[in-house]
């Protein structure tokens, strides 16, 4: 979906560019934001110069850029590397903070505070830390959550969700979205996605179904019980499959009006990354993208919306690309 990108200007500095980016991706994750600001106003200033860069002087003389920076740019433009940034990735901070922001629950803000705090290792936090409830279903289930699953697995645990919601509501839909759907062969968690077309039947799902899949023990603890959006109902947590030696697995499950159903499909099956490009999309022919709906008509003044516009009729996913004006994307084909 990336169309925009077809017109926009080639970078000559791509090589600096790409290890500055990875400066400021470095900041950001210690939560040093200043630095990673920096590094990315250089970035922007690089990516306009109609050339290379040919000399430390044209280097400081951009915007933004000071002696220090100018340093690191000639360096990768001469050397091709940064040893500045390699020092940095192998950093005991650096390593120590992104073990931390691996914990379901925790940023790279709590994970600064920590390492100030002195803690470098899991069994600190287990320890000493001052955890939320969600932080310690993180740590406990540390390994588990860093694990991919295979799809297969992926569709055991859709099975189990859409065998219950069958069981509380006949009638019911109830898929596997997120890169499940998008056919990839390892899934990070399960998102599933439940509408019924009856148009109101989904209304009264989503506790129930959470109280079955936890009597049945297939629900192991909770992340968010229960998050409202709009006329969406969101739970995330935890599962397990019976059997000896399953492993915990993140679970998603999103309810729906049937009105919102296409929408809400295209936003879980993503990716993230086609998503955005969507909602570029729109935005460009003065319509927005949500979850939702998809509206038209749509008054923006700068960044801000100042109306709203008005839904348009999505009865399917096909309807969503049409109105778009974009040729339909089978989900496999959804990764960009
Ligand atoms: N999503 C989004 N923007 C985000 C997070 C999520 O648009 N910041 C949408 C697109 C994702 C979907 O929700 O595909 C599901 O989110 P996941 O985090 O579960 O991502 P995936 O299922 O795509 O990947 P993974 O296998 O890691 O779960
Ligand atoms: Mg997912
Ligand atoms: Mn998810």
């Amino acid at each position: 979906c990336s169309q925009s990108s077809k017109n926009e200007k080639p970078n000559f500095n791509k090589d600096i560019t790409d290890k500055l980016e990875e400066m400021a991706q470095a900041y950001s994750s210690t939560n040093d934001k200043w630095r990673a600001f920096g590094y990315q106003k250089a970035i922007q200033q690089l990516k306009k110069l109609p050339k290379h860069i040919t000399s430390w002087e044209e280097a400081v003389s951009l915007p933004g850029v000071g002696k220090r920076l100018a340093d690191k740019i000639w360096e990768i433009a001469e050397s091709g590397g940064l040893r500045k940034l390699n020092e940095f990735k192998s950093s005991e901070e650096v390593q120590v903070i992104s073990l931390f922001t691996n914990v379901w629950g925790a940023g790279p803000h709590t994970s600064r505070v920590w390492y100030q705090q002195g803690f470098r290792t899991l069994e600190d936090l287990h320890s000493k830390a001052k955890l939320t409830h969600q932080q310690q279903v993180g740590l406990k289930h540390y390994d588990d959550f860093l694990d991919r699953m295979l799809r297969e697995e992926a569709a055991k645990i859709e099975k189990t969700v859409c065998d219950a919601a069958e069981s509380i509501q006949p009638g019911v839909i109830a898929h596997a979205c997120g890169s499940y759907r998008r056919g990839k062969a390892t899934c990070g968690d399960v998102d599933v996605l439940v509408t019924h077309p009856d148009g109101k039947s989904h209304k009264g799902i989503f506790s129930k179904l959470l109280a079955r899949l936890k009597e049945q023990g297939f629900l192991t603890d909770d992340l968010v019980s229960a998050e409202e959006n709009g006329n969406q109902k969101k739970y995330l947590g935890v599962c397990k499959l019976p059997g000896d030696g399953q492993r915990y697995r993140r679970l998603d499950i999103i309810v729906v009006p049937y009105d919102e159903y296409a929408c809400a499909l295209v936003y879980f099956t993503g990716s993230a990354h086609f998503n955005r490009s969507l909602r570029h999309l729109a935005k460009k022919m003065g319509m927005s993208l949500s979850e939702h709906s998809l509206n038209t008509g749509v008054v923006r003044k700068g960044p801000e919306k100042i109306y709203e516009g008005t839904p348009l009729q999505t009865p399917t996913e096909e309807s969503v690309f049409k109105h778009l004006g974009v040729p339909y994307r089978p989900p496999e084909e959804r990764d960009h």
